[in-house]
């Protein structure tokens, strides 16, 4: 009997000290009794009492850690309590009844009691991500240049997705991290070396060749749209998403790249229709050959080089078109004014944003095999060049992109040794490493991504063949028509002889990685909250299993599997350690608003 007691009473709280805040196994059992009600708004209370007296005059005091744990016991108090509301047909069937209860009065007067304290509001869904969307592990680790003359800057943010594959924690994140190293975002008024001014006109070259996987991801693009458009001056510019899918494209693919599959690159555009956001599909004029504005031609098309470069033997070749809002865009010379007769080139800014994955041909593509999306195939047959750095001499000869933002939250990990291997990628054949990647330059990117984040998601899957994917790896892979290490390389090459920074020398690589959201921000909601305490209560006591590398109780309890994510110290149990981390963060933001 008292055997049972003890394992039926799963409160092991301590009082208001630091450390402690409470444990339990399964949260609706807890209502059941009133004894254990009962001493958790004891608990409640006593934190309550403890947080006027020790928090005083001075709000600022309620970020300390005892004042957070005590604010979780208050919480998680109100949680026990109201745990049937979680199950929202038992709420119809309760509510008149719960609104008039005394424990219901006794929630709002303790809501009220938390919301004058300033702390921490009762904010974000209860909407935790499908176990579809449980991200390899990569341990992806920061690094200094040794050789700091000539290095190149690469921001990686992990943990990208947040609720329904939301990315604009992703964005804010990566933004902040540019900034701590000197790269800003925005130019304003007093940030004249940022990279988008408010009237810009900004042509974010996307990946939409392929439906599933194998596209840029369309959540990507929509959080990286609405950061543009939410620049410190006000947005006045414009925005086009654009690409050559080489007869294959398409800007509005039934099964996208997206939590969402049916949400197309141009639903996402359609969102933003008070602001100047369009797209534009260059399959349509891929074979048209015309001259460029200042040679009186207005019409839309390509402009092809006459003559071949010696060395990549690349016909430089670029799209030239009107957008829906009448401006005219040379892909090379940049934005035609047609009053003064002239270009202006830095008005417009290329945003390369690719997909990582395998290529059939070249081993891995990303930035810089992402260029041909910007030739046309049809007249002038480049994609046989890429092995000879062609791509490198396209991106020196139109518009170098002002910025890369690499697209490796789905990725396509198996190597041309494997079947699957990229460029089309389905939903099934992708491994969700769910990192977002950004620097100026596309060649280290490239390197550093592939070799940090796509070889292990290929070991990951279980492949030991894998030299395709090795951006050190010189000999031909059998399949491939050159090996990924030497039309980077030469790719390189065109690029340095430009003057352009680009390395494959990791030596030469500054490499920063933050996460998008707190590891205790269980729910990704964007704080550390109520929310993420439940996932901890409801995943109490589950221990890891080996096979699915999920956690289970024992037996397995309504809620089970649970996410290794809650398993916050990875000792494989779901226990008091977790609990206590939460409660330590709890009220925490990863970025301020
Ligand atoms: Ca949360
Ligand atoms: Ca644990």
């Amino acid at each position: 009997m008292r055997e049972d007691r003890r394992k039926q009473n799963p409160y092991l709280i301590s009082s208001f000290n630091c450390s402690a805040v409470v444990g339990v196994r399964f949260v609706r059992k807890h209502v059941k009794s009133k004894k254990h009600i009962l001493k958790l708004g004891l608990v409640a209370l006593v934190s309550v009492f403890w947080l006027i007296v020790r928090t005083g005059r001075k709000p600022s005091r309620i970020s300390y850690p005892c004042q957070r744990a005590a604010i979780a016991n208050i919480h998680f108090f109100l949680l026990v309590l109201f745990a049937p509301l979680v199950d929202f047909r038992k709420l119809k069937a309760t509510l008149p009844s719960i609104l008039n209860h005394p424990r219901t009065k006794t929630f709002l007067m303790l809501g009220s009691l938390i919301l004058a304290l300033g702390c921490v509001p009762f904010t974000g869904n209860y909407s935790p991500l499908s176990n579809d969307y449980l991200s390899i592990p990569l341990n992806l680790k920061p690094q200094n240049a040794l050789n700091l003359a000539s290095s190149s800057d690469l921001f990686f943010i992990e943990n990208a997705s947040g609720v329904d594959g939301n990315m604009d924690a992703a964005f804010s994140a990566l933004l902040q991290l540019m900034e701590d190293h000197g790269l800003f975002f925005f130019k304003t008024r007093s940030q004249l070396s940022g990279l988008f001014g408010k009237d810009d006109v900004l042509l974010i070259k996307v990946n939409c060749q392929w439906p599933e996987r194998g596209g840029t991801s369309t959540d990507f693009v929509k959080s990286l749209i609405r950061k543009i458009l939410n620049h410190p001056e006000g947005f006045t510019g414009e925005i086009v998403v654009a690409d050559n899918g080489q007869e294959r494209g398409s800007l509005d693919w039934a099964e996208s790249n997206a939590f969402n599959h049916s949400q197309s690159m141009k639903d996402v555009v359609d969102t933003f229709s008070s602001y100047k956001v369009s797209t534009w599909l260059w399959d349509t004029i891929r074979s048209k050959v015309v001259n460029d504005y200042d040679q009186g031609d207005f019409s839309d098309g390509y402009v092809v080089n006459s003559t071949q470069n010696p060395i990549t033997r690349l016909r430089v070749s670029y799209p030239k078109f009107k957008t829906n809002y009448d401006t005219y865009i040379s892909f090379k010379n940049g934005i035609w004014n047609n009053a003064t007769a002239s270009y202006s080139s830095e008005k417009l800014k290329v945003i390369n944003v690719p997909v990582l994955k395998s290529h059939g041909s070249y081993g891995v593509t990303a930035c810089v095999k992402h260029y041909m999306g910007v030739v046309s195939q049809s007249l002038t047959n480049t994609h046989s060049a890429i092995q000879y750095g062609a791509l490198g001499t396209e991106m020196v000869e139109t518009k170098f992109p002002a910025l890369n933002i690499l697209d490796a939250i789905w990725v396509n990990a198996n190597p041309k040794e494997s079947s699957n291997c990229g460029p089309s990628t389905s939903y099934e054949a992708a491994s969700f490493t769910n990192v977002i990647g950004a620097s100026q330059d596309p060649v280290a990117l490239d390197y550093w991504a592939s070799k940090h984040i796509l070889i292990p998601a290929a070991i990951h899957k279980g492949h030991t063949a894998y030299s395709s994917l090795d951006p050190d790896y010189a000999p031909v892979t059998s399949g491939l028509t050159e090996s990924y290490h030497n039309y980077l390389e030469r790719s390189m090459n065109e690029l340095k002889n430009a003057g352009y920074q680009v390395t494959m020398d990791e030596a030469e690589m500054n490499v920063y990685v933050s996460s998008a959201f707190l590891q205790t921000d269980l729910n990704k909601d964007g704080r550390v909250n109520i929310l993420d305490l439940f996932k901890v209560a409801q995943a109490f006591g589950a221990k890891y299993n080996e096979t699915d590398g999920m956690y289970w109780h024992d037996p397995k309890c309504k809620y089970c599997p649970h996410e290794p994510a809650v398993d916050i110290d990875c000792n494989k149990t779901i226990d008091m350690i977790d609990l206590n981390r939460v409660a330590r963060d709890y009220g925490k933001r990863a970025w301020p608003s």
